[in-house]
């Protein structure tokens, strides 16, 4: 080929990869009615690594990338925190990388289901003394303190792993906080005194005068051994913010949903019953950990109190949610409440992929306190169905 034949190459793929990616980012999402009739899903997900701009991947410099090659790619866009902001909906996308390194992108839509586009540039999150390696799942909090949060999973190699062990490695809260979230300051990572620490989230109001963190507390990065279950502590400072004590809330339990480890997914939304959350729990199969989302409500009064929960999932993978870089995951670490009501659920399958899910306030409060709880055998599942069937039988008579 010629320069010129070169330079009309160039020209004619980068059209088409501009075609594509804006048929993507117009795309319109259908939602799918689901029987259960608690919340919809929709056709398509939300956010996907083609999302994320072309500028980012590709050089567009014919002179330095003639053939138009993809420089960085990206190989997953999914647990994302969120937050309705100027009338949009944002979230906060974890991005990763081919080189598997995460970091923070914002994404912007104007309805909340489709649409969505990622802004300029990802987050520039500043770097403490002691640098993550990796950074991850922010949930974002809107503080009453003025301040908009993101407390995220911040991971480093583990020191004390023996030479030869590359994989070992260390997790903790980071913590960042910014007005307009354009500038983000970054403060020390949060103080635990119970091991490891992911899924750590702020709560939107001070407790007792502190900030209230839901923690995670576990021994290791990948095992909670003896720790484990969904905590509560409150710390004096933000900016040094350190947790004495922390009482589990919502502990793992045998043979449940979140036999093998939990954590809380978004901050809570306070409703007039109570503080509706959100959260993840893991079991064990023969094919690997399977994670499912799950609801449950505490006390508005004392926030470690749980008043209400469902037996087993909200929200499990389906279908292609099922397959993906770490297969059989569904994950969320955001959601709106809008003022009409109505619930944004943004939930990730399998770590490669963000999707919505819409329900309202009034459903979801009706479904955690009127779903059974767990019975926690096989007897008192029978025992549910037969009251619920005796119940309706009484209807019909
Ligand atoms: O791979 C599934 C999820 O695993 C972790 O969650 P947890 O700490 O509860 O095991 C996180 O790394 C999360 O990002 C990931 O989606």
């Amino acid at each position: 080929m010629n320069t010129s034949q070169k330079l009309e190459a160039f020209d004619l793929r980068l059209n088409s990869l501009r075609t594509q990616h804006s048929e993507l980012l117009e795309k319109a999402n259908v939602q799918v009615e689901q029987t259960h009739g608690i919340f919809s899903r929709y056709t398509n997900p939300v956010v996907t690594a083609e999302h994320v701009p072309l500028e980012w991947r590709f050089d567009l410099n014919p002179t330095t990338n003639p053939y138009l090659l993809e420089r960085i790619g990206v190989n997953a866009a999914f647990n994302a925190g969120a937050i309705k902001w100027r009338d949009k909906y944002l979230v906060v996308v974890r991005v990763e990388g081919y080189d598997r390194k995460s970091f923070f992108a914002i994404a912007e839509s104007p309805n909340g289901i489709d649409r969505f586009k990622f802004w300029e540039r990802p987050i520039t999150l500043p770097e403490i003394s002691d640098p993550d390696t990796n950074v991850y799942d922010m949930r974002l909090t809107a503080h009453e303190d003025g301040w908009v949060y993101g407390v995220f999973c911040s991971e480093r190699k583990d020191p004390d792993a023996p030479s030869g062990d590359t994989s070992s490695a260390v997790a903790s809260a980071g913590i960042a906080r910014t007005r307009d979230l354009l500038e983000w300051e970054r403060l020390p990572d949060l103080i635990t005194h119970s091991g490891q620490q992911r899924n750590v989230v702020l709560h939107p109001e001070f407790v007792e005068g502190k900030y209230a963190f839901y923690t995670r507390p576990q021994d290791g990065f990948i095992d909670t051994g003896s720790g484990g279950g969904i905590g509560f502590g409150l710390a004096e400072d933000i900016t040094h913010a350190e947790v004495k004590d922390e009482k589990i809330l919502d502990p793992k339990v045998y043979h449940t949903i979140y036999e093998v480890k939990n954590g809380l997914g978004p901050h809570p939304i306070r409703t007039d019953e109570g503080w509706l959350h959100l959260a993840h729990g893991v079991r064990n199969t023969a094919a690997g950990l399977r994670y499912v989302l799950y609801l449950f409500m505490t006390d508005l009064n004392d926030l470690s109190r749980v008043i209400h929960k469902p037996g087993g999932y909200l929200i499990a993978p389906i279908n292609e949610e099922r397959v993906g870089d770490v297969s059989n995951v569904a994950f969320s670490n955001g959601w709106i409440a809008d003022e009409d009501g109505t619930v944004f659920i943004y939930y990730a399958s399998s770590d490669t992929r963000l999707h919505v899910a819409t329900s309202t306030i009034e459903k979801l409060v009706d479904y955690t306190k009127n779903t059974p709880e767990d019975g926690l055998r096989s007897a008192a599942s029978v025992e549910a169905i037969n009251r619920h069937i005796d119940k309706n039988n009484s209807i019909s008579s």
